[in-house]
């Protein structure tokens, strides 16, 4: 039987059903994946630099530009079809949770709702001391590709503005990380698209879902670490194969 109709068959099987996204899933909409070849943020830029609590208490201004700078990437792009088809399968579907690790808002712009978001979202940014929630201001228009650009001070209490990330060394958010682990420890099938599966703890889901019973489905181009665990891997990208389960 071809990848395609054993996938299938998986999902008309499964009464709930947990999707986990990684950035190989926004690739196709123009967005850089973090690991693997030339392209792969983290081939171009240090994430010691760049992605820690340390990296910002260091140089706020460069982190923040750089931030700026991938804010800029995420608002041009689009959704593809292979977002539109989890948020039309969402629709279509009871017991389905959708869980990425993207800091993206691809999933909610092609209509997903509900997205479990582990490594936070780009866009909600909070003041690095006191954590309130900050908005952008008009300050902020027209973005320049810079090197350094001082981030905006917060309203309450003058701390230095940070993306709405999860950084190296940061504990993930409490609510999305036991909502993710009860929703694979309860679920028939988990389909996982586009990660490498070496962050954890997100890496660890498709593992527990797998040890509490439920059958785990990869669609990713090339294998990952999750690959030796998956009972399938559909050697495909994210846009060619996910309209084909519709
Ligand atoms: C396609 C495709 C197409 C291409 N279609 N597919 C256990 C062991 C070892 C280390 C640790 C451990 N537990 C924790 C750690 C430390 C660390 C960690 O995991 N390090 C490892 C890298 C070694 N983890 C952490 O620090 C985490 N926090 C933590 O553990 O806290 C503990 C704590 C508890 C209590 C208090 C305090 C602390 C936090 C991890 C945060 C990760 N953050 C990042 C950056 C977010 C901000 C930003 O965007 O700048 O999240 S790192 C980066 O990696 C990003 C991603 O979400 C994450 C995962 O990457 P992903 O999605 O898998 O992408 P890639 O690029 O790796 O892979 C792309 C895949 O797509 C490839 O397979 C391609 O083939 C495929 N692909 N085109 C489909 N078209
Ligand atoms: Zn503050």
């Amino acid at each position: 039987m071809a990848t395609v109709s054993k996938v299938r068959r998986c999902l008309e099987q499964a009464r709930s059903v947990v999707v986990l996204t990684g950035a190989g899933m926004s690739a196709e909409s123009g967005i850089a994946t973090f690991r693997g070849g030339d392209h792969g943020l983290w081939a171009r830029f240090d994430p010691a630099r760049l992605a820690t609590p340390e990296a910002f208490r260091a140089d706020p201004d460069l982190v923040w530009a750089w931030y700026r700078w991938r804010m800029e990437g995420v608002r041009s792009a689009q959704p593809h079809a292979g977002h539109h088809a989890l948020a039309e399968l969402g629709r279509r579907r009871a017991g389905w949770t959708l869980v990425t690790q993207n800091v993206d808002d691809l999933h909610e712009r092609a209509g997903s709702r509900d997205v479990i978001h582990l490594h936070g979202e780009l866009f909600a940014i909070r003041c690095f001391d006191c954590h309130a929630s900050m908005r952008e201001g008009e300050s902020w228009a027209g973005f320049e590709p810079i090197l350094r650009q001082a981030p905006p001070r917060c309203p309450q209490c003058g701390g230095p503005a940070r993306p709405g990330v999860v950084w190296f060394g940061e504990a993930l958010p409490e609510s999305a990380w036991c909502a993710a682990v009860a929703a694979v420890e309860r679920c028939d099938l988990v389909l996982v698209v586009g990660t490498s599966g070496v962050v954890h703890p997100a890496a660890a889901l498709p593992e527990l879902g797998r040890r509490a019973g439920a059958r785990v489905v990869e669609i990713n181009p090339e294998s990952s670490a999750i690959t030796p665990l998956a009972h399938l891997h559909w050697p495909a990208t994210a846009a060619a194969a996910l309209p084909q389960l519709l």
